[in-house]
């Protein structure tokens, strides 16, 4: 018998409510003295679970009967946010969810406001993991994510003074209804130790890893519903843990607390989330938590493989694609050519063949601080067998290098993947793409810059291997769920289905003309407003009149990003206004936020004046509400889902060149916020399928920057600039530091230095001029409007169901698989 094998469940208000109780009231033991909100939020992801199960497990069985073709998404980092508002819009059960709770006297907005966000990521590269997965399950494609299961997340920011204060993400204290906790498929990782190299009797030579130090990795699984498809993929996160094993030596001298000891070594290597989204070198946990993703999820894959194929690897490349989010989890090429050498016994060749030919690498970054490399030292101690491997890759590669330019030494020492120093060091992004068969940047700019620049060398060897894969986000997060009101509207407009074909959006231009259709919309906006004013309110201390341009930038704080450029606009209003140049005046109101790195001093300093500004602008009598200005604490994605419904200008300002793609973007335009904006990363794909008139362009191209810097004179340009030297001279005199002299010195020195990278003060012009436009339009309402309908029309493109289709027919080759009804 199929103990499996239950009726459905019913989805009509009246089965969610008799399960929504009895799991309140016997499943988690709570009554009608319960006074916590929380448990009733646990009850209702209960009960859609217990919805979700069903349909799990019928797409697992219908990816195992097909013996289909599969991808495994390997990330370090996914950014989940919060999973039941997303879960009961995939479901299709909004209406029958709301219906039930408010039979109950309950919300679903506030019982989703009970969910701690999953923020296992540091920004736009785990929660572009995060959106695949959706898009995925939507596709009904048969992917399924590995990651870690970091018992700590992103740290929570608070600001204090204006400086940003850490606190530890505790986000499982409450424990996680979502996941199920599956140790039948628990995984060995050793670590330390030496290797051992051994001819056999048949001439071969063998190796093996002895005297490891070994680790536990126990799979938690987490449901990755599709939109209204009945799909549910999964994410498979992965917990350290001890080994059973006891130290018998210590147990048996009487020393039981010494023996069980090790069961923290192992946890810490799944405790905490790197908070860098620009790497964190030479750290020797973080180095270990790469290799143990690596080593679980290949291990998983090759069982599972075993299970259903049998122990011939011969067609394991035609059925299995490994995508490498960065080079985070590099080190697979290395752990897979183990596992088929030492533990299937493969030759050399016939693993290679199925490395090169499973593996596929994305870039998401062109920073050079941000190019993984490990000291040699360091693996050689931690990995030593995997060591051995990668410089038999290395030998090879340059042997083929060799080859192909002869002679050509300088060559060699470029392209190796160990790079020559006082410590050698094995740099990850050249083991990924010498072993992968695909290596792909994140918009067009960055492709055509990482085949130009950055892997120039290797294109020229593989030009086959590069392609360009633009970024996405899930339309149903950030689209769909986070704005019901424009939702209802374009449903109300173009009917159902649009959130998983997110082109039709285009077939709302026409009514972009239409004087009643732009009322409504701008209906929506100002309701969306009302609650991010809410938010800002709460958070920040600051009225935000809804009658203003509500001006926002979020995102990671880094100088490239160039928050320091919207500052020094803001402190030119601001000194406008003290003059008294407000003739046709726009109300503006400048939200920014974003976590600084704990360890990027800059990126700090950065907030405080942000902070700074904020309280002297905001009670300044003289100013009024002609301009508001607030720093917005610990943003995330459930922050984001207020935000971007309610954001009029959305500022994507990095220094052309520099920003691979960006994805808040995309978010802002979905839900009609007009950008202003660099050519950089997406922002020049957003600009094409908008048009210039529904831009603002400002600032220098990549190439102009690089020629810039070649003779960059920021005196030169402060000294041509009336409204810039009076910016500057206002930062000079202290006039946002009176109490604390000397403080923004380290950010005045930096802006006015010819060696500035980011050329602040060159694009200052450009973007004060780009803003004045800006302001103009909107002070015409139905100009704004019309624009802003037309940036939602044209957004279909960012879909990451359209990212995923490309991956899809260009790398990873899977055919769709329905689940079972
Ligand atoms: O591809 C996702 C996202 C891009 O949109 C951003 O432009 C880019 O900065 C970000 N990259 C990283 C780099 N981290 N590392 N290494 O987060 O990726």
């Amino acid at each position: 018998t199929d103990l499996t094998d239950l009726p459905p469940l019913g989805n009509d208000p009246e089965s969610l409510i008799k399960d929504f109780r009895r799991f309140y009231s016997h499943h988690l033991g709570r009554d009608k003295n319960c006074r916590t909100a929380h448990y009733l939020y646990e009850a209702l992801v209960l009960t859609l679970r217990e919805r979700l199960m069903e349909r799990w497990k019928n797409t697992r069985y219908a990816y195992q009967d097909s013996r289909c073709r599969r991808a495994y998404y390997m990330s370090l980092e996914y950014l989940m946010g919060r999973s039941l508002g997303n879960a009961v819009l995939n479901l299709g059960v909004v209406g029958e969810v709301g219906e039930a709770l408010h039979q109950l006297g309950l919300e679903l907005e506030e019982l989703a406001e009970e969910e701690a966000d999953a923020g296992l990521g540091n920004g736009g590269l785990g929660r572009l993991a995060a959106c695949f997965l959706d898009s995925c399950a939507t596709l009904q494609l048969p992917v399924l994510g590995y990651g870690i299961r970091y018992r700590y997340g992103m740290f929570r920011q608070s600001i204090r003074n204006g400086e940003q204060l850490e606190e530890p993400d505790h986000w499982l204290r409450d424990g996680n209804p979502w996941e199920i906790e599956r140790p039948e498929f628990s995984q060995r990782v050793r670590f330390g130790g030496r290797s051992e190299v051994k001819r056999t009797a048949d001439g071969r030579l063998s190796a093996r890893w002895l005297d490891t130090q070994d680790v536990l990795a126990v799979p938690y699984d987490l449901p990755i519903p599709g939109y209204r498809n009945g799909t549910v993929n999964t994410l498979r996160l992965w917990s350290a843990t001890a080994t059973d094993e006891f130290d018998l030596g210590e147990f048996n001298a009487g020393s039981y607390p010494e023996s069980v000891a090790a069961k923290n070594d192992a946890e810490k290597i799944t405790m905490v989330l790197y908070p860098n989204d620009a790497s964190e070198s030479g750290k020797e946990l973080r180095l270990r938590q790469q290799y143990f993703l690596a080593s679980a999820s290949l291990q998983d894959v090759l069982a599972q493989w075993i299970g259903t194929e049998g122990i011939d690897l011969a067609s394991f490349a035609d059925k299995n694609v490994f995508q490498l989010n960065d080079t985070h989890p590099a080190i697979c090429v290395a752990e897979l050519m183990r596992l088929l050498l030492d533990d299937h016994v493969l030759g050399w060749d016939e693993a290679w063949e199925i490395t090169c030919r499973t593996m596929a690498y994305t870039n998401h970054t062109l920073l050079p601080e941000a190019l993984e490399k490990w000291p040699v030292p360091l693996f050689e101690q931690l990995l030593p067998r995997l060591l051995e491997i990668i410089y038999e890759i290395n030998a090879r590669f340059l042997a083929e290098v060799s080859r192909r330019w002869p002679g050509d030494h300088e060559r060699l020492r470029r392209m190796s993947i160990i790079e020559e120093g006082p410590v050698p060091m094995v740099r990850m992004a050249y083991l990924a793409i010498v072993g992968s068969f695909s290596v792909n940047g994140v918009a067009a700019l960055h492709s055509k810059l990482l085949s130009e620049g950055l892997f120039r060398d290797f294109f020229e060897l593989w030009p086959h291997k590069f392609n360009n894969k633009t970024n996405g986000v899930t339309p149903r997060r950030w689209l769909a769920w986070c704005n019901p009101g424009l939702t209802e509207l374009i449903t109300e407009t173009l009917g159902e289905g649009w959130p998983a074909h997110l082109e039709r959006l285009r077939e709302l231009a026409p009514h972009a003309d239409d004087g009643d259709f732009r009322r409504r919309w701008h209906q929506v906006k100002q309701q969306n407003k009302q609650r991010l004013a809410e938010l800002v309110r709460s958070q920040c201390g600051v009225d935000f009149p809804l009658s203003a341009m509500f001006d926002v930038q979020v995102k990671r704080i880094h100088e490239y990003k160039r928050q320091l450029l919207n500052v020094l606009h803001v402190i030119h209003l601001y000194d406008r206004i003290k003059r008294g140049e407000t003739t046709d005046w726009t109300p503006r109101c400048v939200l920014i936020g974003g976590k600084a790195a704990p360890g990027y001093f800059m990126a700090k300093r950065i907030i405080k004046l942000i902070s700074n500004v904020a309280q002297v602008i905001n009670s300044d009598p003289a100013v009024g509400d002609l301009l508001k200005v607030a720093f917005l604490p610990n943003y995330r994605v459930s922050a984001m889902e207020l935000i971007c419904p309610g954001t009029d200008l959305s500022e994507q300002i990095s220094t052309a060149g520099k920003e691979a793609s960006g994805t808040g973007n995309m978010k802002f335009m979905m839900n009609g916020a007009l950008t202003i904006g660099t050519l950089d990363g997406a922002n020049i794909e957003i600009r094409e399928e908008v048009g210039d008139a529904n831009f603002f362009l400002f600032g220098l191209t990549a190439e102009e920057v690089a020629e810039q810097r070649r003779h960059y004179d920021p005196w030169g340009i402060i000294g041509a600039d009336r409204d810039l030297r009076r910016v500057v001279q206002l930062l000079q005199s202290g006039h946002f530091n009176q109490c604390e002299p000397g403080i923004f010195d380290p950010i005045l020195h930096s802006l006015t230095s010819p060696q500035d990278p980011w050329l602040v003060l060159a694009d200052f012009r450009s973007y004060v001029e780009a803003q004045r436009r800006a302001a103009t339009a909107f002070r015409d309402r139905d100009v704004w409007t019309r624009m802003s309908i037309l940036n939602t029309a044209f957004s279909g493109r960012f879909s990451t169901d359209r990212t995923m289709e490309e991956y899809n027919a260009q790398i990873w080759k899977l055919n769709p698989v329905p689940a079972a009804p």
